[in-house]
């Protein structure tokens, strides 16, 4: 079959997606019906009418309530796939894929099922889909360190499908310095590091993961712009910034599209990249950010085409590969 061709036809790299942000409502129900489980909606419509979002708290009850769907390797398998399979018609050529352990462990889904069903739909991504991918797991900062520290113990026999580790969840009250431990014990076990920071933080969480944990990349990173030594530290030492511009605007990080810093961004010498967090939630995939984002704030075909070569500069694909597509 042949794939309709995205808006922007060029090769992109997704740098920030939660495959659990890619659950849609109708695969929602379709694994809430193979597993017994109840939702607490009638119909997707119904779901789909609860994705009115104040904040990332707001967002993140309803992301966590609907993972009660995902059981089985098949589960995240299936999951993978349509993942997969959406992003291949959005123009994306390699994907470096976030997943929450802790948000199934928790639930009694041993870690090995998660692994074990999204590196089976991953091991055939290049051929299926033409896409290359990494698996980044995170830790939820809103759970202690002890947690995140026998998270990573766990995940231990995992570690060679593993490229990165990373910290999501509720930002505010829950700094990067806390994890400082697992990141030494990730980095010692040759993983790389990226952390959300300045999404709904504050620069100085920025500051923490830089220094601290000592992180590759910067996940959101957008209120970055309330400190211009911060500003120049990114710019000096260019930190990859994988902002999300469509869930800045549905998690009222941004006001709306229009307002985005992208460009401010772009002007500031920053290393920013377009991404889709959560695209089931927040209204588009990775092409569909770069049309939003080029309709909304009126970027040229070149502009377009930096933030894309930019996002596999950021990419942890290795050198030879990356120069491929710059
Ligand atoms: C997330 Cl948008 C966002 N921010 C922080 N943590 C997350 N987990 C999933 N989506
Ligand atoms: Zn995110």
């Amino acid at each position: 079959p042949t794939t309709p061709a995205p808006a922007t036809p060029f090769p992109k790299a997704e740098l920030h997606l939660h495959i659990e942000g890619t659950l849609e409502p109708g695969l929602a129900f379709a694994l809430a019906e193979r597993n017994g489980v109840t939702l607490p909606y009638a119909t997707e419509d119904e779901l789909r009418r609860a994705y009115s979002f104040s904040d990332l708290q707001s967002f993140l009850n309803l992301y966590y309530a609907l993972m009660a769907v995902l059981r089985t390797e098949d589960d995240f398998a299936d999951l993978t796939h349509a993942y997969l399979a959406r992003a291949q018609a959005q123009g994306v050529r390699h994907a470096e894929i976030f997943f929450d352990p802790q948000a199934h462990t928790s639930r009694g889904v041993p870690i090995g099922t998660v692994i074990g069903g999204l590196t089976r739909a991953l091991d055939t991504a290049e051929e299926r889909y033409g896409i290359t991918t990494r698996l980044i797991m995170c830790f939820l900062r809103d759970e202690s360190a002890e947690s995140a520290l026998a998270t990573f113990e766990a995940a231990r026999p995992y570690l060679d499908r593993i490229t990165a580790v990373g910290l999501d969840s509720a930002e505010v009250g829950h700094p990067p310095s806390k994890f400082k431990e697992v990141y030494a014990l990730a980095r010692e076990a040759g993983l790389k590091c990226v952390a959300h920071a300045g999404e709904e933080g504050p620069p100085a969480y920025v500051w923490e993961a830089l220094d601290v944990l000592g992180v590759d990349r910067i996940d959101h990173g957008v209120r970055c712009l309330e400190d211009p030594d911060l500003v120049a530290r990114l710019v000096a030492d260019q930190v990859p910034l994988t902002v999300c511009p469509l869930s800045n605007v549905r998690l009222r990080v941004i006001d709306e599209l229009a307002d985005h810093p992208l460009p401010a961004m772009l002007d500031a010498g920053l290393l920013v990249t377009v991404n889709s967090d959560d695209p089931a939630y927040f209204g588009g995939y990775a092409d569909d950010n770069f049309t939003a984002v080029r309709d909304a704030l009126d970027l040229d075909e070149e502009t377009l085409r930096t933030l894309a070569r930019n996002s596999f500069r950021a990419s942890f694909l290795d050198e030879a590969t990356r120069e491929t597509y710059l």
